[in-house]
Parts: structure tokens; C-alpha cells; sequence
């Protein structure tokens, strides 16, 4: 770095600042003026720009204090009203709020995220209150990428809560809701098939179900379902509990004296801010139950670890593609389409010759 003053961001208040500039405290006054500032980091983030891994790298120290949910369901089950209606009731109790709206499905997403910006609108003016819109990415991997760093810097910020609303459709979308501590499944009565398609992948995720647009016919009916679905999920990772007495129909939601915690079914009607309240104790419940069984830290270990393996993969093979002679790659997969050598034995000899020319290059040096 030159000993030219570079703008750089102020962790105290994530604005750009200059170095002999005096820092800021963080409050959630100062989050109002500097949104510009947190609009421009996150901005960076996402965009994996050149200063983005320093950036990441200043504010990851400051990351941990915020309780990230995961709100997803179908599409149109209630879940941007629904997110819009828990900050409302968070804000009450003068929790600060960011809001992280993920869409990934690339044709409609501009008309669905313009959608989110009105209904969101009535929160706009509150400086408490964070909101980001994530565009669509390359790939959904990604997008999955963008959205934890994304939240990272939310963190940093200081919120205190972090909702992020994705829609429950694949892989992706459980990956993005996997970096929640506690994930809220949408329902809504209306979506008698698509309870049955959820069960797939969403439905294991769920610490919370909600049947939103209670006040349709069918909410008691979507309930009902739903409580039968949970005797169906496997008891996986104390994540659920079957009680040892009766089939989880008959247990009581919440924390089981197993240690596990069995996701309640709540009803909500979001439009009017109807249940909503009930909502967030029992996102506080889930969270108290993390701290208390030691679970916040475990998940923190797990996902951890899944980071690192992620990235130490990514890293190694663009390595070892820096390293392959040119043309070597595809002439391998020339060569096993055509039966001469089988795929593991093309891994063998390309990892021999990424290795040689390592060996070259470091005897000329
Ligand atoms: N009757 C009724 N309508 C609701 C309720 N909650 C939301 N809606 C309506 O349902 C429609 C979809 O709501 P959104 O909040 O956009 O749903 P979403 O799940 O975010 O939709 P996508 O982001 O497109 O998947 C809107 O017209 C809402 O006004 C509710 O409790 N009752
Ligand atoms: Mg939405």
C-alpha cells in the first residue's frame, strides 16, 4: 500500500473514511447516516471485488453477535409480509434488524424484488432497519457465496437480528437457509401439493413451521398435515424429537428434556400482523434453547468446518489448474471418452503431471 491516504471502512461505523479521520461509535443513529457506507461494503462483497477478502478479513472479528433466520417456503406463501411484519414486532422491543432477499429464479427476479421493495417500504425510513435485495448471481452456488458474506457484513454492523428470506425450491436454497440459526418454513393453506413437495429438502431444516394466510380456509387442515409430516421426519442430529411416550403429535414444541427440540406449528396471518408476535418468542425461544444446550456453538463448528472445506477444495484445484500444461485437461477427457484410460487413472496421471511441472518450475527458480 502507498502512504497515500486510501478511503477505508471504519469498523466502528462502516463508513468510508479517511485514516487520520476519528472514528465513529457504532449506534443505531449512526447506522441511519451510514448507509451509504454499509450499502458500499456490502456492495463489495457481493461483487467479490479486489478489496472484498480484506474487507471480509477487517470485519470477521467483529461477526457472531448477530442471530440469523432463515424465513423460506414456496413461492407467494407470505414470507416477504411475513419478514416485513417480525422486524415490525423486533423493532418493538428496539432490536436492530437487517433483511437479506434472496431470489434466485433469473426471469422474474426484477419484477419479485421490486414486489419486496414496496411491501417493504413502510420500514425504509427506520434506521434501525437494513434492507438488501440479493441479484441474481451466475450460478446458485454463487448466490449461496454472496448471501453468507452479505450477512457477514450485516453482522459486523452490529444487527442484532438477521432475517433472510429465501424461497424454498433446491439445493441452493437449503445451503443459503443452512447458514441460518434458526430456520422458519412457510406455509400457506392454499398449497396442499407443495406441503407434500417441501418434505423433500425444506422440511428437515425447519426449527419453526408456519401456516401464514390463517385466515383461508384450509389453515387448520395445513396444520394438521404438517404435525403428521413431523411423526414422518427421522430424528436426526437432536435436531427432533419423537417422544419416548407417544409419537411427536403428542409432545409439547419447543425443548425436549432429551435435549432436542421439537419445531412448533404456529398460524399466522401476516397481512394483518396477526400470531407474528408469537413468531418471535419462539425464534427467541430456539435461540435460548441454542446458547443452553450448546448447540449455537456446535453449528457455528460445523459450519465452520464445511467453510474451510469448501474454500481449501476451490483452492487447491484452481492451484492445480494453474499448474496442469495447457491442453491437458480436455486431451483427458478425449482420452476417456474414447475408452483409452478410465477416469481415475486420468485424475492419476494429471496430478503426476501438475506435480512435474511444480518440480520444473521450482528447480528454475
Ligand atoms: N390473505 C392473506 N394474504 C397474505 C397473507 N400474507 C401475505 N399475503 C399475500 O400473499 C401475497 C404474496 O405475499 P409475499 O409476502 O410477497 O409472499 P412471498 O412468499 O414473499 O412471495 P415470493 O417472494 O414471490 O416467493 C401478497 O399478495 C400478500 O399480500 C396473509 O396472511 N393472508
Ligand atoms: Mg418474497
Amino acid at each position: 500500500m502507498s502512504g497515500v491516504q486510501q478511503p477505508k471502512l471504519c469498523l466502528s461505523c462502516l463508513a468510508w473514511v479517511c485514516y487520520n479521520q476519528p472514528v465513529m461509535q457504532l449506534a443505531t443513529q449512526l447506522l441511519a447516516a451510514n448507509r451509504r457506507g454499509l450499502a458500499r461494503a456490502i456492495s463489495q462483497v457481493e461483487d467479490d471485488g479486489p478489496d472484498a477478502r480484506s474487507l471480509l478479513a477487517d470485519l470477521y472479528p467483529r461477526t457472531g453477535g448477530a442471530h440469523i433466520i432463515g424465513i423460506t417456503g414456496a413461492p407467494g406463501t407470505g414470507k416477504s409480509t411475513l419478514v416485513n411484519a417480525l422486524a415490525r414486532v423486533y423493532r418493538a422491543q428496539d432490536k436492530t434488524i437487517g433483511i437479506v432477499a434472496v431470489d434466485p429464479t433469473s426471469p422474474f427476479s426484477g419484477g419479485a424484488l421490486l414486489g419486496d421493495r414496496v411491501r417493504m417500504r413502510d420500514l425504509a425510513g427506520d434506521p434501525g432497519v437494513f434492507i438488501r435485495s440479493m441479484a441474481t448471481r451466475g450460478s446458485l452456488g454463487g448466490l449461496a457465496r454472496a448471501t453468507a458474506d452479505v450477512i457477514l457484513v450485516l453482522d459486523a454492523a452490529g444487527f442484532d437480528r438477521i432475517l433472510v428470506e429465501t424461497v424454498g425450491v433446491g439445493q441452493a436454497e437449503v445451503e443459503i437457509a443452512s447458514a441460518a440459526h434458526t430456520t422458519v418454513v412457510v406455509e400457506a393453506p392454499d398449497m396442499g401439493d407443495d406441503v407434500q413437495a417441501l418434505k423433500a429438502g425444506v422440511l428437515e431444516i425447519a426449527d419453526l413451521f408456519v401456516v401464514n394466510k390463517a385466515d383461508r380456509e384450509g389453515a387448520d387442515r395445513a396444520a394438521l398435515a404438517l404435525k403428521m409430516m413431523q411423526g414422518l421426519i427421522p430424528a436426526a442430529a437432536g435436531h427432533h424429537h419423537h417422544g419416548h411416550g407417544g409419537p411427536a403429535g403428542h409432545a409439547e414444541p419447543g425443548p425436549q428434556e432429551d435435549g432436542g427440540w421439537l419445531p412448533p406449528i404456529l398460524k399466522t396471518i401476516a397481512t394483518a400482523g396477526e400470531g407474528v408476535v408469537e413468531l418471535r418468542d419462539w425464534i427467541e425461544s430456539h435461540r435460548r434453547h441454542l446458547v443452553a444446550t450448546g448447540q449455537l456453538q456446535k453449528r457455528q463448528a460445523t459450519r465452520a468446518a464445511a467453510a474451510l472445506d469448501h474454500i481449501l477444495r476451490e483452492r487447491l484445484l484452481a492451484d492445480l489448474m494453474t499448474r496442469l500444461p495447457a491442453g491437458q485437461l480436455p486431451a483427458a477427457v478425449d482420452a476417456i471418452v474414447r475408452r483409452e484410460i478410465d477416469p481415475y487413472a486420468a485424475v492419476e496421471r494429471l496430478l503426476a503431471q501438475a506435480s512435474c511441472r511444480r518440480d520444473e518450475t521450482a528447480g528454475r527458480s
